[in-house]
Parts: structure tokens; C-alpha cells; sequence
């Protein structure tokens, strides 16, 4: 009987949902797979980590501990939930900045703590607010609006201080002015995440004479076409009015924000750690590359036959923490902190006797090594053939090392 159909009921359980929820994750933060495979970041980030967790985390890999690994991941993640991101509402001045940030948060425009909105220019230095039951661990910094002086988009960038903002909103009503592109420019150019946001849409609907589904796609159109004009990847874009907090795009906006808030949250340090990883599982590639050039395997991974690509591939496995048992260990530490469950001690036991992980992996096709078949020992007749054959099984067994890790970090990120 193949070993997949003989696992238990409530293992199934626990796998499928553990690669469903790596889906569901890999969906949720899809900015980052490209990102990750393309090592460079579709957006910066003010998040990262200490130089000391990347060491460590350098180090675990190294080691082949994946289960130090989630620990320090772990950790890392509950630092950063305390992290306030940090978002930023700009746009010429008048525009409707501080009352959106009002309508946002549910508030009135006289309340104590609401933002001062006017026809004169009320805000002259970013003030920043809360709003901890709609959006806890979240700043909404008012900025001074653009457009009351000369002065250039760049030196308003600068004097805002940008860089140090998570997420830009770009508020626009009336007309999507030159100042606007720029500063949808400038964010695109600072791989900054931005959204667009159209206020004061009652006003439009009053004056127009067109029906508002045509209306609405009009002003949608213009703010796109002056966008593609420039080449602006089109940002998230919603149509408001502060009137109405509850219609138009304002739900659409608030889940959109609700959705990225832990991506925000998380990107700089998953991105970072799955580079330390991805490096260090690189070197370590090199290293035991060289050991194969110099026939060396015996002495490092105290291989008895070379030949043998099972022994071979079983050695690399371990180095890196995949072998079955330590898998087993993976998911469950996955499982454990997911589902808050933990299996007896004695299902455990014999379990990791058991090839289950790697037959649910092999089913997953995430299968570790699928250089499933032995290699006959005359495949590894000639010294050059052997190392090739031998650095085949060690490039799979590191890619699919990268891709366990990825996993880990992608499943160890809270989602909403
Ligand atoms: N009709 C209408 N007026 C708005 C809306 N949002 C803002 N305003 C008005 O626009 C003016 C400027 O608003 P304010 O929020 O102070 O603009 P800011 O300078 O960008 O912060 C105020 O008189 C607001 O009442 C809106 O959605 N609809
Ligand atoms: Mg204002």
C-alpha cells in the first residue's frame, strides 16, 4: 500500500491544512514571491531586523535547525506586532486630507480629537492620529497639503520625510493636478506602497449631468490614463465622499488596508530573513560543492559509499535540516502555534518513524529530492559523472531547503 494512503485520518488533517494555509498566505502576500525569487523587493520597508537576529538566524540555517529557525522567527514576529505603521495622507491643500482622515476613523470634524479641516489651510505640520479600535497599531500622519507654496514635490517630499512612512495616500478631489502624477511618480521611483484616493465625490455626483456609474468610471479613467502617461503601475484607487463613511469605496478602502496592514507589518522582516537564509543556504551549497570536488564527502558527511545516491541524498537532507524527522518536527512546531493542538506523545513517536512527511510532501509537490530513483552505481562510473550527479541531488535538496524556509516564514506571519 503506498505510504500516503496509510497516514492517519487526523496527520492528513493537520498537513492539509498546513498547505492550505501556505496557499492562502502565498495569495495574501504575492508581492513578496516575486520579490523573493527575484531578490530584490517590490517595496521598501522601514521594517527589518537587528543584526544580531540576522546572525542568528544565519546561524540556525547553517546548522540545519529548522526548528531554531522558527523559534527566532517566532520571536521576531511577536517583536514586530507591537510595530506602528506608519501612513502617511498627502495632496494639495484643500483637497479634503484631514477630514478623509476623520471619515476614516469614524469621526466628526469637531470632535476633540479630529483633524482641523477648513477652507483655509489648517494643517501646517504633520499631526499624527489614531484610531486603535478600527486600526490598532496604526498611525495616520495629516500632512501639510502641497500646492499653497512653490516649493517642488521633491523638497515637500523631503521636508514630510517620506522615506520614514509605510504606506502613502494620495488625496485628490476636483482634478488629478500635475502634483499629483509627481507624487505618484516619486512613490513608484521610492518603491513606496501608495493608494490613490478620490474625495469629495458628493460633490461631483451633485454637479454632474451624467449618471453616476458613468461618472464614476470617468473620474476612475482620467486618474488612470494621467497615471499610465507617466508609466505608474495603477495603485489601489477608491472613490470617496467624508459625507458618507460607510458607501461608496470607504468599505473597499477599509479592507484593502485591513488586508495589507500585515504585509506592511511583516514584509521587511520576512523579506529580510528569507535573504539571510537564502544566502547562507547559497554558501553552504559552495561549501559542500568544493568537498565534492576534492572527493571529500567521506570525511564531512561521513558518507561510506559515494555511489550511493541515497546515502548521498539522505546526508545533504540532514545538513539542512530536512530529513524526516526534523520535517515532522517543522510541522508540528507549524501546527502547534496554528492550530494550538499538540499530538500525544506516543502518535508522535511513531510517526517520526514514519515516512509521512515526505510522502505528504511528495503529494504536495514540494517532495524533497525528487531524484527519486537510485542512481545504479555504474551512473557514477567516472569521478566527473559522480560529481555531477551528486551536485544535482545537492542543488535540489538546497532549493527545496529555500523552499521549506520560505514556508516557515510565510506560515509564521498572523493573518487577518
Ligand atoms: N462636499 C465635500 N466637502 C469636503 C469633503 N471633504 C472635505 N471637504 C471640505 O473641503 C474643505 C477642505 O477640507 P480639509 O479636510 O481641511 O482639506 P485639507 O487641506 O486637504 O486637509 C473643507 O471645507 C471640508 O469641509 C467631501 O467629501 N465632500
Ligand atoms: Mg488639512
Amino acid at each position: 500500500m503506498d505510504l500516503v494512503t496509510k497516514l492517519p485520518q487526523n496527520i492528513w488533517k493537520t498537513f492539509t491544512l498546513f498547505i492550505n494555509m501556505a496557499n492562502y498566505l502565498k495569495r495574501l502576500i504575492s508581492p513578496w514571491s516575486k520579490s523573493m525569487t527575484a531578490g530584490e523587493s517590490l517595496y521598501s520597508s522601514q521594517n527589518s531586523s537587528s543584526p544580531e537576529v540576522i546572525e542568528d538566524i544565519g546561524k540556525a540555517v547553517t546548522e540545519g535547525n529548522l526548528q531554531k529557525v522558527i523559534g527566532i522567527v517566532k520571536d521576531e514576529i511577536q517583536s514586530k506586532s507591537r510595530y506602528r505603521v506608519k501612513i502617511a495622507v498627502t495632496g494639495d491643500s484643500g483637497n479634503g486630507m484631514s477630514s478623509f482622515i476623520n471619515a476614516l476613523r469614524f469621526i466628526g470634524h469637531e470632535e476633540e480629537d479630529s483633524a482641523p479641516t477648513g477652507v483655509v489651510r489648517t494643517t501646517k505640520k504633520p499631526a499624527c492620529y489614531s484610531s486603535d479600535s478600527h486600526f490598532p497599531y496604526v498611525e495616520l500622519w495629516d500632512l501639510p497639503g502641497l500646492g499653497a507654496t512653490a516649493q517642488s514635490v521633491e523638497s515637500y517630499l523631503e521636508e514630510m520625510q517620506i522615506s520614514t512612512y509605510d504606506l502613502i495616500i494620495i488625496v485628490a478631489s476636483e482634478q488629478f493636478s500635475s502634483n499629483h502624477v509627481k507624487l505618484a511618480i516619486t512613490m513608484q521611483r521610492m518603491r513606496k506602497r501608495f493608494y490613490v484616493v478620490w474625495t469629495k465625490l458628493d460633490r461631483d455626483l451633485s454637479t454632474s449631468t451624467f449618471p453616476e456609474p458613468q461618472l464614476l468610471q470617468s473620474i476612475q479613467r482620467n486618474i488612470r490614463d494621467n497615471l499610465q502617461k507617466e508609466k505608474v503601475k495603477e495603485p489601489p484607487m477608491f472613490l470617496v465622499s467624508v459625507f458618507k463613511p460607510e458607501s461608496h469605496d470607504f468599505p473597499k478602502l477599509r479592507e484593502t488596508l485591513q488586508k495589507d496592514l500585515p504585509v506592511i507589518k511583516y514584509h521587511g522582516l520576512v523579506e529580510t530573513l528569507y535573504q539571510v537564509c537564502e544566502k547562507t543556504v547559497n554558501e553552504r551549497v559552495e561549501s559542500i560543492k568544493k568537498s565534492i570536488d576534492e572527493d571529500n564527502l567521506h570525511t564531512e558527511f561521513g558518507i561510506s559509499d559515494p555511489g550511493n545516491a541515497i546515502e548521498i541524498r539522505k546526508a545533504f537532507q540532514k545538513t539542512f535540516g530536512l530529513d524526516d524527522i526534523s520535517l515532522h518536527l517543522v510541522a508540528l512546531e507549524m501546527k502547534n502555534k496554528h492550530f494550538n493542538t499538540s499530538m500525544e506523545s506516543q502518535e508522535t513517536q511513531r510517526y517520526q518513524q514514519d515516512d509521512w512527511v515526505l510522502a505528504r510532501l511528495y503529494r504536495t509537490g514540494t517532495r524533497v529530492g525528487s531524484i527519486g530513483f537510485d542512481y545504479m552505481k555504474c551512473c557514477f562510473s567516472s569521478h566527473h559523472s559522480r560529481c555531477k550527479q551528486q551536485k544535482d541531488i545537492l542543488d535540489e535538496t538546497a532549493a527545496k531547503a529555500k523552499e521549506v524556509l520560505l514556508k516557515i516564514l510565510r506560515l509564521s506571519i498572523p493573518h487577518p
